[in-house]
């Protein structure tokens, strides 16, 4: 890996948004934090693609082990995450090509009882700036107001995430809420979320498990 992807990976885990941050053992001040790496990487043109899949979702993994072991606290996740959010916020501009219109609609959801949303906010980003009409819901959303948007917004593709083993068993409800409006075969279901997988896909009968954001777009293709 690229020694700046490295980097900032290193300070997502860190929870370091800036050279004034830190980090955990305390004598990290000074030094680039997030938001100066990613400035740095995208002067070096360093892909986005990269930044997103190297540093971001590797650094988050990473947070997700150390809290799983108790080594992290959850103010240390929501340190690292918030650290992600401005990385996507500067990223965005990169991710966005202007000249792209399409009329294709897009709902996207992180389901009920889920407040997770870095991963979904991504596609966010990635679709919208392949021309995509997004309707983002937002998180904690129950099937009957996905639905109610697929419906009303005429959407022909709706992306539902889920982080927590626990939620992602309300993504069912959603397939068997379209079948009974008459929905589901005019709209093309997407699932993503790290608890995921295509069997859990094939399962509930969605149409397509994307891995990350980038595999959403190439599906879509
Ligand atoms: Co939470 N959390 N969390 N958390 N959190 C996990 C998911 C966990 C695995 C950590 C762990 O224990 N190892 C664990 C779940 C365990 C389980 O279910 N078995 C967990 C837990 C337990 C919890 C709480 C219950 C903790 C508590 O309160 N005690 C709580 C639940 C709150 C709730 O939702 N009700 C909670 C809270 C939080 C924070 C608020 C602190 C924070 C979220 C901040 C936010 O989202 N704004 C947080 C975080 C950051 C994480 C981890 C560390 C990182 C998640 C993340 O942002 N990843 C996570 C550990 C992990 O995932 N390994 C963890 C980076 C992101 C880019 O990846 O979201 O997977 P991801 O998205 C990818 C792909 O999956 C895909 O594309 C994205 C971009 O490439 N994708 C899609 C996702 N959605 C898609 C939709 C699509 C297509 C692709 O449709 C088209």
């Amino acid at each position: 890996m690229k020694e700046i992807l490295a980097e900032i990976k290193k300070n997502i885990v860190e929870g370091r948004l800036d050279s004034e941050d830190e980090g955990f053992d305390g004598d990290m001040v000074g030094q680039p934090g997030v938001k100066e790496l990613v400035k740095q990487a995208l002067e070096e043109n360093v892909s986005p693609h990269d930044i997103i899949n190297e540093s971001l979702n590797k650094g988050m993994e990473q947070v997700g082990h150390l809290y799983e072991s108790n080594e992290y606290l959850l103010p240390d996740m929501m340190a690292a995450a918030e650290c992600v959010s401005e990385a996507i916020k500067m990223l965005e501009p990169h991710l966005v090509k202007e000249d792209v219109q399409s009329m294709d609609r897009f709902v996207l959801a992180t389901v009920e009882g889920d407040l997770h949303d870095i991963g979904k906010n991504i596609v966010a980003t990635l679709l919208r700036g392949s021309g995509f009409q997004v309707n983002d819901l937002g998180t904690g959303i129950p099937a009957d107001k996905i639905v109610a948007a697929v419906e009303e917004t005429n959407a022909q593709y709706v992306g539902l995430s889920a982080l927590l083993t626990t939620t992602m068993e309300h993504m069912p409800e959603v397939i068997e809420k379209l079948k009974e409006k008459g929905l589901r075969d005019k709209v093309k279901v997407f699932i993503g979320g790290a608890p995921l997988s295509a069997e859990f896909a094939e399962k509930i009968g969605a149409d397509y498990y994307c891995e990350d954001a980038f595999e959403a777009l190439e599906k879509l293709k």
